[in-house]
């Protein structure tokens, strides 16, 4: 029998995140603080239970991440990024909170990190790779902000296409082999784009229905152990695809729920293993998709709770 659904410590956990100055994990995840605050208020919004860490103390933080080009960094200082950029705007909408920034600046910053010859997205400004992940970021942030119009959508449409492979599953640049992480940023900048036209949806969807194992959790490729994050990643991409029927649910359920930690809360990659937030998240995100535990509905293209979606600028 699965055990329950621990929401009271998930939420306890959560907020301990922020508290524990004094130990090495909290200095360990420096580099990535501002991606940790949006996975956990969006783990506790799923819960219902946002308000259990304090709004304009993190509406605060998040600006302290902002440089004068637009971009976020994961901490205040640290360079900015185009994944940080996503995650401030993520957390400042969920909290109803984007008035409190410049969006043409954001806008203008994200814009830059565009290639105009072929669509590709870059991470930064100093860097040179493209990553299917960043352009993702930068619809599902300009969308956010209402500002999709300025963006070369029908290029990184292109772009997207040309790195959809024979197994109708998509990688991080063209020619890469596919991955479920790489195939949700793809799916869901397509829906974003409304060209899911162009996806080879039974094809794909038998892809993603083969991640599920014997234990009930998904892998992310062939032949690799099951992970939680991936109930997200693969789960997110069923969603898009109108196919979660195409798993079994109850034996998935049971696998994030095996994979909580009962005493201290949080959840793991897989069972026996210790938590982060990261995997929390994600596990909360896929049991609400899979509609178990009473959680509020998760939008599987922005991976935010439906009822901030729903204030989307149209
Ligand atoms: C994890 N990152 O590169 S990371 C991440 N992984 O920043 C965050 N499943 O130490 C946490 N693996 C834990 N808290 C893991 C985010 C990775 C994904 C690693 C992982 C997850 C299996 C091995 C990449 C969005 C953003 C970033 C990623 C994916 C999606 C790590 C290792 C890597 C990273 C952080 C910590 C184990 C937490
Ligand atoms: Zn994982």
């Amino acid at each position: 029998m699965a055990p329950e659904f621990e929401r009271e410590k998930h939420i306890a956990y959560i907020q301990s995140l922020d508290t524990r100055h004094d130990e090495l994990e909290y200095w360990l995840s420096e580099h990535l603080r501002l991606a940790g605050v949006y996975w956990g208020v969006t783990a506790l919004d799923i819960m219902g239970a946002k308000d259990a860490l304090p709004r304009d103390e993190m509406i605060k933080y998040v600006k302290s991440c902002q440089h004068d080009n637009g971009g976020f960094g994961a901490n205040p200082g640290h360079d900015p990024h185009i994944l940080y950029t996503l995650y401030a705007v993520q957390i400042l909408f969920t909290q109803d909170a984007l008035q409190e920034v410049d969006a043409n600046l954001i806008t203008k910053y994200v814009l830059s990190l565009q290639d105009t010859a072929t669509g590709a997205v870059k991470g930064d400004l100093m860097g040179d790779t493209f990553d299917t992940r960043f352009v993702y970021s930068a619809m599902s942030c300009l969308s956010i902000l209402g500002k999709l119009s300025e963006f070369d959508v029908d290029k990184s449409v292109n772009y997207i296409d040309q790195c959809k492979n024979y197994d109708g599953g998509y990688g991080m640049v063209p020619g890469a082999e596919s991955h479920a992480g790489q195939i949700f940023t793809c799916l869901a900048a397509l829906a974003i784009a409304n060209r899911l036209d162009l996806v080879d949806r039974d094809l794909l969807s038998w892809w993603l229905c083969e991640r599920q194992l014997l234990s009930g959790g998904l892998n992310g490729r062939p032949e690799k152990l099951p992970d939680v994050c991936y109930s997200w990643w693969v789960l997110s991409s069923l969603a898009i695809l109108g196919r979660l029927d195409w798993i079994d649910r109850d034996k998935l359920r049971e696998f994030i729920l095996e994979a909580q930690d009962t005493e201290m809360g949080g959840v793991a990659d897989r069972k026996g293993d210790m938590v982060d937030v990261f995997h929390t998240v994600f596990g909360i995100a896929g049991l609400s998709l899979l509609g178990f535990e009473n959680l509020e509905p998760v939008n599987p293209v922005y991976c935010l709770r439906e009822s901030v979606v729903s204030r989307l600028p149209k």
